[in-house]
This record gives structure tokens, sequence and C-alpha cells, in this order.
């Protein structure tokens, strides 16, 4: 279900996304923004200011985790359910995350993005994300019960 130009839109932008400074910005930004995602990193240190946030390394860390997870998608974007559904049991099983939030980051990223690419993130490119990331919230939210 993906045109050839929107795979071509995500796997070029893909490639020159730096994952740990992106990742790494994204959960912070879903941090400040959203407060109440906090409550899942309790265990991550300082969390009581923006600027505590952006510099946690803790964050950065998994932050870095998430997206390089992410990219398992654009690597299989033929294949994004199966890709997501072991990860979609460990969230909802385990680590209990509702998964609104998905969708949450998933606009957070694109913020990242818009942010850091500027005028390569063209309207046509942002549409062809904004199904990416629609389409890894749904699989990561499938193996919920
Ligand atoms: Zn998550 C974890 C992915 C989103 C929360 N994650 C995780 C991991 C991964 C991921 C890979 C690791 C696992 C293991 O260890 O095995 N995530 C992911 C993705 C996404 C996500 C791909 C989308 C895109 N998460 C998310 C959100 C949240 C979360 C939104 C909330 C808010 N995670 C989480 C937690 C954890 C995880 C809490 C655990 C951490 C620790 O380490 O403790």
């Amino acid at each position: 279900h993906w045109t050839a130009e929107e795979k071509q839109f995500i796997t070029s932008l893909w490639g020159k996304v730096n994952v740990a400074e992106c990742g790494g910005e994204a959960l912070a930004r879903l941090l400040i923004v959203y407060p109440w995602t906090q409550r899942f990193f309790s265990s991550f240190g300082n969390l009581s200011s923006a600027e505590a946030i952006l510099h946690n390394p803790q964050v950065h860390a998994h932050g870095k985790k998430v997206l390089t997870s992410f990219g398992e998608a654009v690597k299989n974007l033929d294949h994004i359910k199966q890709t997501f559904a072991t990860l979609s049991k460990l969230h909802c099983e385990k680590l209990h995350v509702d998964p609104e939030n998905f969708k949450l980051l998933g606009n957070i990223l694109i913020i990242v993005l818009a942010s850091h690419f500027a005028k390569e993130f063209t309207p046509a490119c942002q549409a062809a994300w904004q199904k990416l990331v629609g389409a890894v919230a749904h699989a990561l939210a499938l193996g919920y019960h």
C-alpha cells in the first residue's frame, strides 16, 4: 500500500537521519510536551524541567533505542505489522504503555524531522512520513487485548 514515490520519500530522508540525535530529541519533546508520559520513565533520573529532560542521558539513550527500532519499519515497509508484533505485546503486557502514546510520539517525530530538514521536508514528504508513523502506531497497538 505504498507508492514508489512514498517509499522514495521515506527511505531517502531516513538515510540522512541522525538516529541518536533525532531519537533523543523526539523522546525529550514527548516528555516535555505531554508531561504525563513521564510516568513510564520514573527510573530515568531528573525529569524536573525541560532543561533537565533535554540533557538527561537516559532519555537520549532510550530515544535512540526507540528510533533505531522505528527504523525497522523503514526497512520492512511492506511488513510493518509483523515487524512490531513482539514489541506490541511487550508494551501491552509488561510496560503497560497506553497505545495513544505511540500516536503522540509519531507526531512529535514529524516535528523533529521538519525542524531538522526544513525545506527538504516538503508537504508530500510529510504526507509519506505521516502515513508511516500512523502505520507504526497502528502496528504497535495490534497486540493489545
Ligand atoms: Zn517503547 C522499551 C520501541 C514507543 C515506553 N520501546 C522499548 C524497547 C524498544 C521500544 C525496542 C526496548 C525493548 C526491550 O528492552 O526489549 N517504543 C518503541 C517504538 C516505539 C515506542 C518503536 C514507537 C515508535 N515506548 C514508546 C512510547 C512509550 C514507550 C510512546 C511511552 C510513552 N518503551 C517504553 C518503556 C520501555 C520501552 C517504558 C522500557 C524502558 C526501560 O528500559 O525500562
